[in-house]
Order: C-alpha cells, then sequence, then structure tokens
C-alpha cells in the first residue's frame, strides 16, 4: 500500500487542530506523528528539519518532497493542492488570506498568552494579574472584532466557508479555557454553533485527542490543569 501525500505533524492543541480540520473536512487521506511536548519532540533535531521554529504542526507532502511549517502556510498549500476552502477569484481569495493573517497574527498570539498566562505560569507560582488583565483584555477585543465581522454574515470572508474559519474557529472557539468571556457576542456565537455542527469538525476535534476543557467552560480541568502546566513549566 503506497503511503498517503500528506504526513501531518501535530498534537492536541488549537494550532494542531487546524491542519486535521481541513483534511478531514476535504475528505483527503493522511497519516499522523503525534509529538509529544512532555518529551520535547519538537525539539528533537529530525524534527527541526522539517520546522526550524520547533512548533507543531508542520506536513510532509510526500508527492512534491517537502516539508511545510506554520499553520496559516500548511492550510494555504492544502487548499491550493487539493482545489478546497479557496475562492478563485482574486479579492475573495485576498480575502481570506487577510483573516488568515488576523488569526496567525492577532487571536493565536494575544489568547494564546491569555491560556498561558492563567493555565501554565499561575500554576507554577508566577500569578501575573497585569499580563492576564492585558492579554484577556486584548483577546475580548479581538472576539468583539469576528462579532461584528459576522454581523449579517455566515461565514468570514468571501462569503463562503474557508480556510480562514478553519484558521481562527480553534483559538475564537477556545474562548472558555482563555477565560474570557462571549455571553454578548451573539453573531460569534451562531457562527460557532454553525462551525460545531459540521461533522468533520467534530470528527477533527477528536484527532489527535479530545479536549472538551478548551471548548467547555464547565468540563473538568483540574487533571488536565496539572498535566498541562506540567509540560510547559521548564519553560516558566
Ligand atoms: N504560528 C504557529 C504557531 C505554532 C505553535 O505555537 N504551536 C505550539 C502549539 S499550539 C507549539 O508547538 N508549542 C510547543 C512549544 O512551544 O515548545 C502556527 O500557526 O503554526
Amino acid at each position: 500500500m503506497t503511503a498517503p501525500d500528506i504526513h501531518l505533524y501535530t498534537a492536541a492543541t488549537m494550532n494542531g487542530y487546524k491542519p486535521v480540520i481541513f483534511l478531514e473536512e476535504a475528505g483527503v487521506p493522511y497519516d499522523l506523528t503525534l509529538v509529544d511536548f512532555s518529551k520535547r519532540e519538537q525539539h528533537a533535531p529530525d524534527y527541526l528539519k522539517l520546522n526550524p521554529n520547533g512548533k507543531i504542526p508542520t506536513i510532509v507532502d510526500r508527492a512534491e518532497g517537502r516539508a511545510i511549517f506554520e499553520s496559516g502556510a500548511i492550510l494555504w498549500h492544502l487548499a491550493h493542492k487539493f482545489g478546497r476552502f479557496l475562492p478563485a477569484d482574486e479579492r475573495a481569495r485576498s480575502e481570506v488570506m487577510q483573516w488568515l493573517c488576523f488569526q496567525v497574527g492577532h487571536v493565536g498570539p494575544m489568547m494564546g498568552q491569555a491560556m498561558y498566562f492563567q493555565r501554565i505560569a499561575a500554576p507554577n507560582g508566577h500569578h501575573e494579574a497585569f499580563a492576564i488583565k492585558r492579554y484577556v483584555d486584548e483577546s475580548r477585543r479581538l472576539l468583539e472584532v469576528l462579532n461584528t465581522r459576522l454581523e449579517g454574515r455566515e461565514w468570514i470572508a468571501a462569503d463562503q466557508y474557508s480556510i480562514a474559519d478553519m484558521m481562527i474557529y480553534p483559538w475564537a472557539r477556545a474562548f472558555p479555557w482563555a477565560r474570557v468571556q462571549v455571553d454578548d457576542l451573539p453573531h460569534l456565537q451562531a457562527w460557532f454553533a454553525r462551525i460545531n455542527a459540521r461533522p468533520a469538525v467534530q470528527k477533527a476535534l477528536t484527532i489527535p485527542k479530545a479536549q472538551p476543557q478548551f471548548w467547555d467552560a464547565d468540563a473538568d480541568d483540574s487533571a488536565f490543569l496539572k498535566e498541562n502546566a506540567a509540560r510547559f513549566a521548564p519553560n516558566v
């Protein structure tokens, strides 16, 4: 049996789910290596040859004989390669790219730091109230930008479900893990509901592993909190 074109290196994190969502939505065959942060596999010399930044996700496109890192570049590559979730029209493509960059440059870093300071630094004895406020407030502001964008729209860009939605959803939907309130953001919540209802997304969020603590404010996070805080402890 020949190996599929796409080999994905990932883990159960917001960035890690994005390419899984694409591949499941597109019905593309792929195989998977789970990168174990507790063993620091993301810094292994062989992995750094694929992703010099030592992060997940990464893909190897076997058919093209090359590795691609950075989730935005990965989804852009996959969308081109398989002709899915990216409009043909140049203006519409640009709109998708703008919102993709909005995620990579703003939503990921701000929500990521909101999570880091509350879920990793604080349990490791570094409670930084100023940093927490800064990142939670900025995350909230970004979710308000999305709420405004989604008023009267089903999807983030180009009037269609695209890689822009796939990039933003795993982060924005993890508002409980970042401890950001979205109760008064109805357009954002309606967009969550539309994406939550997609069977491919439901499946993707169980690959490599389901992480209900990210998405559900009522999920029991005590055991996961410890595990998550411990795997990043050396960096704190
Ligand atoms: N901008 C990058 C971010 C990648 C990233 O930060 N990945 C995190 C997991 S969400 C990671 O690999 N962390 C491991 C580490 O920092 O050692 C992307 O979109 O791919």
